[in-house]
């Protein structure tokens, strides 16, 4: 076939022009005189599109010449943020856009700044997996993502009075140029019905409904940087076509005629907005067997053009579920192989587990998913009817093993034998998967030793890795920090870095060079400019790039403790008050950040934002105070707004209670951009740690193992707060922030609600490693060392390490790129 040479891109400046006016006035209907930066961002993102969509093709047409084996990575959450840079920076294109555009009189960061974020999840799951295809395209590696198309992506966050409220995020109202919508993929979902036995073989079932939606694809194309691969994430909606009514529409029966519609378009309308909890709501349960039965459909279908036997899809398809949201895919699969394509049970159930591999993503029992028996049974009968099958031949097969040992049987059953029977999702996974894997080595040990402790017994060590995660160098250092990316291309001699960050070692042999250092700290301060003009657009407020920027940006959810950070600046304001002016003048000025949006029905996260507001407008308008403290609150935080936080920290805050936090990767960010950490010995920190070196990282509080003893005495004794937290307390209890009711159950939570989170236990050794921090950034030379030195031992952190390991211990794939071979 056709050689795969080069599929070269236009890239001079006519050409792009061109391409760029004509989208404008053929698809927009504008004429240059009248573009506005909006259409100059949609007629420039179009024209970038076509260019990549170009190598879309060719990137599929070869991998399906080849009978390349394909990862396919399942996710209910994508949270891509901005396409049109990241697109730019790939096909190495910005200047030559930056041109054109400024030669009609706009300037590219301000067009870039009209894309609104594709925030399809919540925070660093759905994280996580962008940087995964985005490692999966740059890598060579054929792999596409499979999501669900929401209509209203994440929530925006609007601070009212100091609460959090929430409002759609219609991110579709406007043309999204990075989605390539097919009409010609689409896939009937069945739900509810019921069950016809097939007359010859009792596990085979016609499964008749007359309730069917049909799924429709949308392509988003993923842009592979320094390589011609492009990746791809579909992404299915419910399709609403020809479930309009006719009848009743004659019969004036105008509601009931869209009814149909309506129920469909229900499917794909919203992004739950739970990050760590289980909502158990009828219709997640609809959204995610329409993901699954799309998504494995259209496997299914691919893998049939290459004419080989089902029993061979494992050779070819490798499926990652990104936790256990997608796992319906594993009855789906086994429905389809056995009802639909005449596998036998055992064929099927070998098939299944050698294509499935599972990751967990956390161990707090409120985020684990269980779906009421009852409420499977109801709508999806068959793939209930697969689950009791798959249970009991799971169930028998240990029996045989352990005889007589009914407490196993009884904790390791899919379904738990509560008082509506349960199916465990988590069990379900496990066992229709070949590998689980954690997310970073503590959490990869602490699921091995709770919730998978007996399945490591039965199915044996070698199932159960580690995979700590990883963030894309693309858009974590190269996009969102130009300043520090160009000192790194200098130092190492090219841009090879941004795909091998093993490069960034060459970064410890600039740490003597006086210059270096000067450029590293101007480039830091550069970001800190840039995010104080954002803090000022978005809140108002007027902070100094000269304070330490003390930063902590992440979902709020107890377990991490925001509390713990805003106690401890409520007991700074305590400090600052009791001292005379002069000694004011002695302090380090410093500026806490913090953003992160509370799921909208948990309340005790929303009473912390409005918490943090309230301290910020007293602490703000203190003119005693003026800037030794600020603090900011930003709202509806992002990947975009993350983009501009992330390179502006001095000190990033990680504080979750030990054992809680499965790895968190926001923290490798602010690493890779210069930050260093304040944290816990918890998830990814310890690696982190571990990489950079212990003088690069400042640790407090108690140890995981240490917890369940902690968590035990408290329930049992009255939590005893030290001075300085009592000192917090204080303040707000004598209504220095507002009504202390309002707070009053935060504090319950920790000195009558037996302090789950170990605030009372942590905060003496919180409060002795910010003072730690401070002298530590006094020391001007040695902060910078710091620094560099974090930088240039990260290179564990890239996705692209991650992507290579899962590659090469779970997915059996290679490396496949476009143009290499013919
Ligand atoms: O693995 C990505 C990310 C981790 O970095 C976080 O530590 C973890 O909290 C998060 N887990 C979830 C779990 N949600 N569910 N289900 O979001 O995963």
């Amino acid at each position: 076939f056709r050689a795969y040479s080069h599929s070269e891109i236009a890239r001079d400046a006519a050409t792009i022009k061109n391409s760029v006016v004509m989208h404008l006035t053929t698809t927009f209907l504008r004429t240059p005189d009248s573009m506005d930066s909006g259409h100059a961002y949609l007629a420039s993102a179009f024209s970038v599109r076509d260019r990549l969509l170009q190598r879309w093709n060719l990137t599929n047409e070869y991998h399906s010449n080849i009978g390349a084996k394909t990862i396919y990575y399942m996710s209910l959450e994508f949270l891509v943020g901005r396409t049109f840079d990241n697109a730019l920076l790939a096909l190495q294109l910005r200047d030559e856009y930056a041109g054109v555009l400024g030669d009609v009189g706009f300037r590219l960061e301000d067009i870039i700044d009209e894309e609104r974020d594709a925030a399809l999840g919540n925070g660093g799951l759905g994280r996580l997996a962008a940087c995964y295809v985005d490692s999966m395209a740059s890598s060579n590696y054929p792999g596409w993502g499979y999501g669900l198309r929401y209509r209203y992506g994440m929530f925006q966050q609007q601070i009212i009075n100091g609460y959090q409220v929430e409002a759609p995020d219609c991110w579709l109202d406007s043309p999204n140029p990075w989605e390539f919508p097919r009409a010609d993929v689409t896939y009937p979902v069945k739900f509810y019905g019921h069950l016809v036995r097939d007359p010859e073989v009792s596990y085979r079932y016609k499964w008749e409904s007359n309730v069917v939606y049909d799924a429709m694809a949308f392509d988003m194309p993923v842009p592979g940087y320094g390589t011609e691969n492009v990746g791809n994430i579909r992404l299915w909606s419910c399709k609403t076509n020809g479930l309009f009514d006719l009848n009743k529409f004659n019969a004036g029966d105008y509601q009931g005629a869209t009814g149909g519609q309506v129920a469909a378009q229900i499917l794909t309308d919203v992004l739950y907005p739970n990050d760590n909890t289980n909502e158990g709501k009828e219709l997640r349960l609809r959204q995610e067997f329409l993901f699954c039965s799309a998504t494995l459909q259209d496997i299914i279908a691919r893998f049939k053009k290459t004419g080989k036997p089902m029993t061979q899809l494992p050779e070819l398809a490798a499926i990652q579920l990104n936790d256990t949201h997608p796992t319906l895919g594993i009855p789906e699969l086994m429905r389809i192989l056995i009802d639909e394509e005449g596998l036998s049970w055992d064929e099927a159930w070998d098939t299944t587990t050698k294509t499935f591999a599972f990751t967990n993503h956390t161990v707090l029992p409120e985020a684990m998913e269980k779906w009421p028996v009852p409420m499977m049974d109801k709508i999806l009968p068959r793939h209930m009817g697969i689950i009791y099958d798959i249970n009991l031949f799971f169930l028998q097969s240990v029996e045989e093993r352990f005889p007589k040992d009914r407490e196993l049987l009884r904790n390791i059953s899919i379904i738990e034998e509560s008082n509506s029977q349960q199916v465990r999702m988590a069990y379900l996974a496990c066992v229709g998967s070949h590998k689980v894997n954690g997310v970073a080595a503590i959490h990869s040990d602490i699921i091995k030793q709770t919730i998978f402790k007996d399945f490591v017994r039965i199915q044996g060590e070698d199932k159960f890795i580690n995979k700590t995660n990883g963030v894309s160098p693309r858009r974590w250092v190269n996009e969102c920090n130009p300043d520090m990316s160009r000192l790194i291309t200098e130092a190492v001699g090219d841009r090879s870095w941004i795909n091998d960050l093993t490069k960034l070692k060459v970064l410890e042999s600039k740490v003597d060079d006086k210059e270096f250092r000067q450029s590293w700290w101007e480039a830091k301060q550069k970001n800190k400019a840039r995010l104080a003009e954002y803090i000022l657009a978005t809140t108002g407020i007027n902070v100094s790039p000269d304070a330490l920027f003390d930063v902590q940006v992440k979902r709020i959810h107890e377990y991490k403790r925001q509390l713990m950070n805003i106690l401890g600046v409520i007991y700074r304001y305590h400090r600052l008050k009791q001292m005379s002016a002069a000694e004011r003048t002695k302090e380090l000025h410093r500026v806490v950040v913090f953003a992160g949006k509370a799921a909208a029905g948990y309340w005790v996260a929303k009473q912390v934002i409005k918490l943090i507001n309230s301290v910020a407008e007293v602490v703000n308008s203190d003119e005693e105070i003026g800037d030794v403290l600020k603090v900011v609150f930003i709202p509806d935080y992002s990947v975009t707004a993350a983009e501009y936080i992330i390179p502006a920290s001095d000190i990033s805050q990680h504080i979750s209670t030990a054992g809680t936090e499965a790895s968190g990767t926001s923290n490798m960010k602010f690493v890779l951009n210069g930050g260093i950490i304040l944290g816990t010995v918890d998830g990814a920190n310890i690696e982190i740690g571990e990489e950079v070196g212990e003088e690069q990282i400042f640790f407090f509080g108690c140890l995981a193992h240490e917890v369940d003893e902690f968590r035990h005495y408290l329930r049992f004794h009255q939590p005893k707060p030290d001075e300085a937290l009592q000192a917090a307390f204080d303040m707000i209890q004598s209504n220095t922030f507002g009504d202390a009711h309002i707070f009053q159950p935060l504090i319950d939570a920790v000195l009558c609600g037996g302090d789950v989170y170990l605030l009372t236990v942590d905060f003496p050794s919180y409060v002795e490693a910010h003072k730690a921090v401070e002298a530590a950034y006094r020391q001007h030379d040695d902060w910078v060392t710091k620094s560099i030195l974090s930088v240039s031992r990260m290179a564990k952190f890239s996705s692209d390490r991650a992507v290579q390991e899962y590659a090469e211990e779970i997915w059996n794939i290679e490396p496949a790129p476009v143009g290499k071979s013919t």
